[in-house]
């Protein structure tokens, strides 16, 4: 799956380091369930700051449209990643070192003002994934109303809960 697109890649998805990688496949499922293309690469921004500049430049010309940007520790690829791009980037920090993601949290939330990143919670591929579909779903209908579908599935297994019977 890494290196690969599953269509046209409306949504880049970059780790940086391989041991990031299950949660860009967690973002990657959650996108491929609501039918939008993505594509998965593993660039570190301090060890390959050209090759990930590379990818960026190329990742626009392809279409891609939002970034997913995965890393732990010091945890600058999402905002190395925005720094070169005007596009959407969320910014997914990730759990390890000595301080067990809180570093990559404040690392990727406090980006100094000027470049912006979202940030998801600490491993929060899901949801870095359903916020890449509801940006893309700003100018798609269908999109959006796969969204609402699937928010109404979530309400219906809530709903099914034995503990919440005759609600
Ligand atoms: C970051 O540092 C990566 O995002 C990873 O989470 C962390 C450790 O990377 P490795 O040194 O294991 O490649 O670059």
């Amino acid at each position: 799956m890494t290196g690969e697109s599953n269509g046209s890649g409306r949504v880049g998805i970059v780790v940086g380091s391989r041991s990031d990688i299950a949660a860009a496949e967690r973002s990657m499922a959650v996108l491929d369930e609501l039918e939008v293309d993505s594509e998965i690469r593993v660039i570190s921004a301090h060890r390959a700051p050209e090759l990930l500049a590379r990818f960026i430049a190329g990742a626009e010309e392809r279409g891609i449209r939002v970034f997913i940007a995965i890393a732990g520790l010091a945890a600058h690829l999402p905002g190395v990643v925005a720094s070169q791009t005007t596009r959407p980037v969320i910014g997914v920090p990730m759990a390890g070192g000595v301080a067990d993601g809180l570093d990559a949290l404040l690392a990727i939330v406090q980006m100094p003002k000027g470049v912006p990143v979202a940030t998801v919670g600490v491993g929060n591929g899901e949801n870095a994934a359903l916020l890449a579909a509801a940006i893309l779903a700003v100018g798609d209908a269908d999109l959006r109303a796969r969204l609402e579908a699937r928010r109404a599935s979530q309400v219906d297994a809530i709903a099914a809960d034995p503990a919440n019977e005759g609600l």
